[in-house]
């Protein structure tokens, strides 16, 4: 291999990417959050902690919709979106533009139950508009 930066990166996604899919039920679960102009709406609204779980937020909106929670905040994630890949442990908040997808790989560990929210404010307050609602963790 001619770029030693190359060898680094593939040693370093051979050690964290294996840690990102370890979990107590290997069985996978899925969740689809679309954000309109102007409400969410969820395939499911509980997840089963300990499950790998792949979040899917897509923006069918024609405005920029945010996803705050602290559903995955803390824990450690992995967001892919347009062929990047983003992980870690800090995310707190995703933000998406019209028509666009990502999915964020994570698995919940605490139980209990999880508001979401978007907070933009063009054109107005999407919050108070009603973009809001909520995910059991059980
Ligand atoms: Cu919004």
């Amino acid at each position: 291999m001619k770029k030693p930066w190359m060898l680094f990166l593939l040693v370093t996604l051979t050690i964290i990417a294996p840690s990102l899919v370890r979990a107590e039920d290997p069985k996978p679960q899925d969740i689809r959050i679309e954000a309109t102009d102007f409400q969410f709406k969820t395939s499911k609204t509980s997840l089963e902690a300990m499950r790998p779980t792949t979040l899917t937020f897509v923006n069918t909106g024609k405005y920029r919709h945010e996803l705050e929670s602290d559903l995955f905040h803390g824990v450690e994630s992995k967001i892919e979106v347009d062929g990047v890949m983003i992980i870690g442990d800090e995310i707190q908040e995703l933000i998406l533009d019209p028509g666009k997808t990502l999915k964020l790989t994570f698995v919940p560990r605490t139980k209990g139950v999880f508001e979401f929210s978007c907070n933009a404010e063009d054109p107005e307050n999407h919050l108070k508009k009603g973009m809001k609602g909520s995910i059991k963790v059980e």
